[in-house]
Parts: structure tokens; sequence; C-alpha cells
């Protein structure tokens, strides 16, 4: 009965959190975190889909990421998905602080990045990630 009412909270909060998102179809381009490099807000969800041309997949380089931390990444972080629905595989979900540049790709032509945070304060200076068309087996 306890679970019940706490997932009921849960789902009534999210619902107050409105996702923006954005349509990118640019072949490159700089993406970053509300604010940055300034702390990020509370308590938001922003969505990114990336589409490049047919025949290309999406190259991500994270030049600079530092979210709060925490084991499984549930309160603040960030999710990659290849692909553009909110079902697409999961290629990463991040959080905390990454002291290296970090490159991902997709297999396809679309990719997904997703950013949430939770309602409580830290002083983090959120993420800064490039993206480019690159070709199929090109690195
Ligand atoms: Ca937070």
């Amino acid at each position: 009965m306890k679970k019940k009412n706490f997932l009921f909270f849960n789902i009534s909060t999210k619902g107050t959190r409105i996702t923006v998102s954005y349509d990118i179809n640019d072949n490159n381009g700089t993406i970053t975190s509300p604010g940055f490099p300034s702390s990020y807000p509370n308590y938001i969800r922003r969505l990114w889909n990336i589409t490049v041309p047919s025949g290309k997949r999406v190259k991500l380089h994270f030049m600079s990421f530092h979210l709060h931390s925490s084991v499984i990444c549930k309160y603040d972080f960030v999710e990659i998905r290849d692909g553009h629905l909110p079902s697409s595989r999961s290629i990463v979900r991040m959080c905390g602080h990454q002291r290296s540049e970090k490159t991902l790709y997709s297999r396809g032509r679309h990719l997904r990045i997703y950013f949430e945070t939770d309602a409580y304060d830290g002083s983090y200076s959120g993420f800064q990630v490039s993206y480019k068309a690159v070709g199929k087996w090109f690195q």
C-alpha cells in the first residue's frame, strides 16, 4: 500500500514538469544545459532530437560534464538514446562529473538527448556537447 502511494505521488509531481523539446536538423553544432557554465535550473526536462541526412550518423562529443552525482543517476541525469523515440535503445545514462571528454555515436540518423533535473538544489555547471553528422564508417 505504501508503495502505491509513493508511486502516485511521483507521477503527479512529474506531471507538473514540462518537457521542452528541440528538433535539430543541422549537420553540426553545440548543445549546452540551460545557463551553462552557470548552474542549471532545478526541476526541468529538456529534450534534443537530432536528425542528420540519411546515410549519416550522429557523433556526439562531450567537452564538459558536471551534474549532481548519484549511484544510478536518478536525480539529475542525461540519457542518450540511439534513435528518436523514448523507447529507442539507451546508449548511456550519465550523471556526476566526467573528468575526460567523451565521444558517442548513433547507429542510424537519429539521436535523442534527454536532460532531467530534480527539485533539489546543487551548484553544478551542467554539460556542453557538440554534435556532427558523420559517415557511417567514419569517426
Ligand atoms: Ca538537482
